[in-house]
This record gives C-alpha cells, sequence and structure tokens, in this order.
C-alpha cells in the first residue's frame, strides 16, 4: 500500500509505535522553534532537567508576542531567552524581528523534516512540506535535550482541491470554508493532508496560510506535499540545497477525503467570536468598521501586505476607518520600506506597526468601545483583542484592505463599483528575499555563555505525586470550547508574569469568573468541569501550570482539546472524559470524589473507568484513556517531576518520557 505525504516523514523519523491512528508513536525532532511568552518556561524546564546543550538539528528562539516591552519584566523575559539560546545553542532572534512562524517559514522551513515548536501555530511550514507539530513548553525541552516526541497518531485526512481560485477569493477563504464545514473541533485527532490539481494553483505563501490556520480546526498539523513551486520559492529565499521532493504514493490511502472545489470558493469572513462562525463577506456587507489590521502569522507575510499595499495605492483609508499594518516578518517591512510600498500605504492613511504579535493578544491596537475591527489574523476569542465585548472578523488582506476603503464591510468584488478599476492584487512573489540577518543571532556568534534571570523568572512550580485520593468542590461549570485565553488571558498586562508562575495563577480562569483564584486556594484543591472541547487554542502549558499550582488534581470535561489534554498530563492533571449526562448531573459548588482507594495506583496499573460521586451520591462514572506513558507522568506529579526522579534514580533526565 502506498505511503501519504504524513506517513513517509514519520516513518522516517519513527522511533517508536506504529503508524495506526488512535495508537501512542514517538518520533525523531529536527528542529524546535519556541518563542518568548512560552519559551522562558522551556528554558527554565532545560535547565531544571540538567540538559546542557540543544541536541536537535536546530533551535530557534523568537521574540516576537511581547515585543513593545511595556514593562521591565518583559524586556528581563527577553534578556534571559537571549542567554538562554546561547547558552544552549539556539538561534535566538531579537524582540522585532518577526513572528515565529513567519521567521521561520523564511530561515528554516525544512521539506520532509519535523518541527516541535511551543506554539499552536507551529504546522504553519507544512505549506512547504515540513511536519510541523505545536505542543506545550516541556515537550519541546525535552526533544531539544533529544528524546523523541510522543503523540497519538492521527487519522490523515485528504483535503483534495480541484479547481482554481476565482479573483478575489484567497487562502484564507479556503481555510474559512474548512472551519465552516468541519467546526473548530473537526479537526482534533487528524491531520489534513492537501492533494489533488488545486494544489498547483496554490504559491506557497498560501499554502503556510491554510496550513498556519489548520490549527483552529483543533488539527494535530497540516501539510502540502512539494512541488516546484516550492522549490522555487526556497530558491527565492536563498535556500534551495533544502529542498527534497515530498509526495504522496499515487495508492496512497487515506482516513477520509474532503472535496474542495476551490472555484465555488468566495470572499468569507469569520464574525465574531469565533473562527468558524463563518459567512460570505456580502451577508455583513454595510457593517460599520473602525478599525482594520493586516498582520499575524498567517496573513503577515510580504505577499499578504503587497496585496494590500497595491489595492491601496493612490487611494485613502475611509476617514472612520483606522488602518494598521503589523508585517509577519522584519525582513518583509525592510523589503516592502526599500521597494517604496511602506511610503504608499503610509500616504494612504496606514499605520505601519513593527514585526509583532501584538494586536492579535490584545497588546496593542486594542478597538474602540461597541465597535467593529476586520484583522487577517487567525482567532478571534471573544475579548483576545483586548476589549471584552469586542467584535471582531476575521478575514483575507483583500477583504480588510476592501473594508478599510469603503470604511465598512464589503465583497471587494463589489468595490470596483464605488472605486473605479479595481482589479484583484493577486499573490505576487518577489525574486529575491534580501532583508539583512541582523537579527537573528547564530549559535556561533551567541551574546551570552550563561543564563541572565531578573528579579520577576520565578522557577517552574513542582507537584507531588498524584493523591491517592481526589475530592473537591466543583469550582467552575464551563461550557463547550473553553479557550486557554480563558484559562489563561494573553493581555499585556497578564503576559508579563509568565516566567511567575505565582502571580500568574491570580488570573487563571478570570475570565470566566474574577473569583476563581482566591475560591481555588481558599478549597486548596477541586475540580474543573466543563463541555465540549476543553482547552481550545493555544500551546500554552500555562493553562495547565497554574491550576495545578492553584491545587486542581482533574478536569471533568465532554472532550478535551490535543494540546491542552496533553499539558494537563505534562503537569500532573487528570484528564477525565464525562459523558453529557454527566455533565449535566453536576452542577457547580457540588463535591466530586472519585471512589478508588488509591487512584495513584489505580491510574498506573492502567484503570480507564472511575466511579465518580456526586454529593457522596454514587452517580456516575469517567473514563481515563491514557497511555503507560501518560500514566506515569500523571503519577509522579508530571513530566520535570518525572524526570526528576529518574535522574535522582541515576536515569536520564531526556527520557522524561
Ligand atoms: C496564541 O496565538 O494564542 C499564542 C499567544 O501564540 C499562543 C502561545 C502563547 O500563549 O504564548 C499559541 O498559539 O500557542
Ligand atoms: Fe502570534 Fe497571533 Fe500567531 Fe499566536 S496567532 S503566534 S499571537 S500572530
Amino acid at each position: 500500500m502506498g505511503l501519504t505525504v504524513t506517513e513517509k516523514i514519520l516513518d522516517d523519523h519513527l522511533v517508536d509505535g506504529e503508524l495506526v491512528p488512535g495508537e501512542e508513536i514517538g518520533i525523531t525532532i529536527d528542529q524546535v522553534l519556541t518563542q518568548d511568552t512560552t519559551g522562558t518556561m522551556v528554558w527554565l524546564q532545560f535547565e531544571a532537567m540538567d540538559l546542557d546543550e540543544v541536541k536537535t538539528d536546530l533551535a530557534a528562539q523568537y521574540c516576537d508576542h511581547q515585543t513593545y516591552q511595556f514593562d521591565f519584566k518583559n524586556t528581563d523575559d527577553h534578556r534571559f531567552l537571549r542567554s538562554a539560546a546561547g547558552t544552549y545553542g539556539a538561534y535566538f532572534s531579537r524582540p522585532g524581528n518577526g513572528i515565529c512562524h513567519q521567521v521561520h517559514k523564511e530561515r528554516f522551513a525544512k521539506p520532509g523534516a519535523t518541527l516541535l515548536g511551543s506554539d499552536s501555530h507551529t504546522p504553519t511550514p507544512g505549506g512547504l512540506g515540513q511536519l510541523a507539530i505545536g505542543s506545550g513548553g516541556i515537550d519541546v525541552a525535552v526533544a531539544m535535550g533529544g528524546a523523541p516526541y510522543f503523540f497519538e497518531m492521527p487519522e490523515i485526512v485528504n483535503v483534495h482541491l480541484t479547481g482554481e481560485l476565482s479573483p478575489w477569493a484567497t487562502a484564507k477563504d479556503v481555510i474559512l470554508e474548512l472551519l465552516r464545514r468541519l467546526t473548530v473541533k473537526g479537526g482534533v485527532g487528524r491531520i489534513f493532508e492537501f492533494t489533488g490539481p488545486g494544489v498547483s494553483t496554490l504559491t506557497v505563501p498560501e499554502r503556510t496560510t491554510i496550513t498556519n490556520m489548520g490549527t483552529e480546526l483543533g488539527a494535530t498539523s497540516s501539510i502540502f506535499p512539494t512541488d516546484e513551486l516550492t522549490r522555487d520559492y526556497l530558491e527565492r529565499l536563498g535556500r534551495v540545497d533544502d529542498y527534497v521532493e515530498v509526495t504522496a504514493d499515487p495508492d496512497a490511502e487515506y482516513d477520509e477525503t474532503i472535496e474542495v472545489d476551490l472555484s465555488s470558493i468566495e470572499p468569507l469572513v469569520a464574525a465574531p467570536s469565533m473562527p468558524d462562525n463563518v459567512v460570505p463577506v456580502r451577508e455583513v456587507a454595510g457593517e460599520a468598521v473602525e478599525q482594520v489590521i493586516i498582520g499575524s502569522c498567517t496573513n503577515g507575510a510580504y505577499e499578504d501586505i503587497l496585496a494590500s499595499a497595491k489595492m491601496l495605492e493612490g487611494r485613502q483609508v475611509d476617514p472612520r476607518t483606522e488602518m494598521i499594518v503589523a508585517p509577519g516578518s522584519k525582513q518583509a517591512s525592510e523589503m516592502l520600506a526599500r521597494e517604496g510600498w511602506t511610503a504608499e500605504m503610509m500616504a494612504a492613511g496606514v499605520n505601519f506597526s513593527e514585526a509583532t504579535c501584538g494586536a492579535c493578544i490584545g497588546v496593542g491596537h486594542v478597538p474602540g468601545s461597541d465597535s467593529v475591527s476586520v484583522r487577517t489574523f487567525n482567532r478571534n476569542f471573544e475579548g483576545r483583542s483586548g476589549l471584552e465585548d469586542d467584535a471582531v472578523y476575521l478575514s483575507s488582506p483583500e477583504v480588510a484592505t476592501a473594508a478599510a476603503l469603503a470604511g465598512e464591510l464589503i465583497d471587494p468584488r463589489d468595490l470596483a463599483e464605488t472605486l473605479g478599476d479595481m482589479s484583484p492584487p493577486g499573490m505576487e512573489i518577489p525574486e529575491t528575499f534580501d532583508g539583512s540577518t541582523t537579527d537573528l543571532i547564530t549559535p556561533e556568534n551567541a551574546v551570552d555563555d550563561r543564563l541572565i534571570k531578573g528579579p520577576n523568572i520565578g522557577d517552574v512550580p513542582l507537584k507531588d505525586g498524584l493523591s491517592a485520593h481526589i475530592e473537591g468542590p466543583v469550582l467552575l461549570k464551563m461550557g463547550d470550547n473553553i479557550t486557554t485565553d480563558h484559562i489563561i488571558p494573553a493581555k499585556g498586562d497578564v503576559l508579563m508574569y509568565r516566567s511567575n508562575i505565582p502571580k500568574l495563577s491570580e488570573y487563571t480562569l478570570s475570565r470566566v469568573d474574577e473569583s476563581f483564584a482566591s475560591r481555588a486556594l481558599e478549597a486548596d484543591g477541586g475540580i474543573l468541569l466543563a463541555a465540549e472541547n476543553y482547552g481550545q487554542g493555544s500551546s500554552r502549558e500555562h493553562a495547565a501550570m497554574c491550576p495545578m499550582y492553584l491545587g486542581i488534581e482533574a478536569v471533568l470535561a465532554q472532550s478535551f482539546a490535543r494540546i491542552h489534554r496533553a499539558n494537563l498530563i505534562n503537569f500532573g492533571i487528570l484528564p477525565l472524559v464525562i459523558d453529557a449526562d454527566t455533565y449535566a448531573q453536576i452542577d457547580q459548588g457540588d463535591t466530586v470524589s472519585i471512589v478508588e482507594s488509591d487512584i495513584s495506583g489505580a491510574v498506573l496499573a492502567g484503570a480507564d473507568t472511575f466511579d465518580i460521586a456526586i454529593n457522596d451520591e454514587l452517580e456516575a462514572s469517567a473514563t481515563l484513556d491514557a497511555t503507560h506513558r501518560e500514566r506515569e507522568l500523571l503519577a509522579a506529579g508530571g513530566k520535570l517531576q518525572h524526570a526528576r526522579n529518574l535522574q535522582a534514580a541515576g536515569g536520564s533526565a531526556a527520557a522524561g518520557d
């Protein structure tokens, strides 16, 4: 039987298990990436495991999320990250050099290789045939120390592309269409592999927009085969030697096939406040727009901004609208400036930001109250922009620029009527990417050779082994699709505590209930209850680490998002699955206990069903679907504690697995 692209890459890297969906596999990791808001914990854990140097072919530390450095704590985090990269042998991308996924695509993405990153949008280079997966920070630390990465072999879904995009329809609309069909949980436990004649009609930057936002489906990864376009793109990046052919065999078998006729796709938006709330732009046309932002790891590439610049050339942004461009990389910024496009956009009324995530997580450019913002980003979870009851639409650069020109949402196909001669800008790829490399410090030119920690940089919290008995109040009953932004917000005033867990914990679940952290401390432990897809969104392990710090030992949910489930286990919290009836039976404030004389022992022994008493009455059951390796982590109190136990017993820390 022939193999898919995913299977070929996994097969090349497989060290444990079999490529059977649902089975745990271990693979070697060629490259890792980490960024400023998850990276401090990655390196603190690397240090705590006594690992002494990066063992992967490449590790890159980016500073991209909080580059405005509102507070010395942010700047100290960046200095610490530079010192860690230098000490252990990673590349260091200075603050302002760009968003990890964009810079990684430009500088390092490698077809056929594996990449693990402590950011959920790590799958972006799947657009160049790299198998890239997002994970919690400690998984990255362990992989960087040379150990395999373990995860559940996903189902491989064939997204069969036919036809060609019609004018004004874009790659962003392709992924929005998939979100419309499959929803934000439709990709859990799956890798989306793109095939068919439509593939060759999409340029590499278009492909990376799609693979980037496959994360919003909850997918483990998304990947395209490589072809002449990939080779050509790498050549323009000055890295043609990195090209390898990775294609699926003609008789490759997929677990499922989804047909997408590109020619049937029209300009779409994700309406507030979920990436799967997708409608055609024409259905919301006329909605006044006060803010437009082009940028992010999804659509902040040189080619995206150029498309917007061409639409703006010689025109003016509507006086009712503010338009901001936040380039995805400094290289894109530098090239657009040299070519005169920056001046052209400024003359049209655009404000330029440094190359940063910034507004994507509510750090700067917070929308005005009761206003609409149109952004080329990937997430519009309520409140993520920094305004609690925000109204953020997600769109392509073309739709966003059309809104800026019209002052309201408008189908760009209707723009010509109001603005005269307006043809679609298309995708223009530069002959060569020739930005400077000053802001990318190589391991050979490292600035520091020891860790530099400011006063806000604390220790990684450790937990005792799993308790024999778990009982406590249900501190919070939550609904479907609770995001990690609900669990630990990423706004500017909170981000500065990413290296200070006692302080950060005060914000735990504050977006759901401000009193949560103090109630959890008072209760000295307790239980969380949620419906479907708990923990969707980011990879931030802080969303497990902080509840752990507050004493939570179990989360009962109808289902979990992939990365968050792994993070809960990595921090010693039981992710227990319940059915809808059990969910309905339990109220906030009820006392729930797991009826088992020795939970830790039962977990280790492989128990998969636990009886649950609600207010002392035996009412229901919960399941623990975990591998032997995961059970050991849970029993030990988490991955770091497990690694330390192994070390104490004379084993290797990287065997945190
Ligand atoms: C996000 O888009 O939510 C983030 C901020 O990039 C996160 C990482 C983090 O919380 O630091 C992600 O996507 O993993
Ligand atoms: Fe940055 Fe936003 Fe991309 Fe996350 S989704 S990496 S915050 S640009």
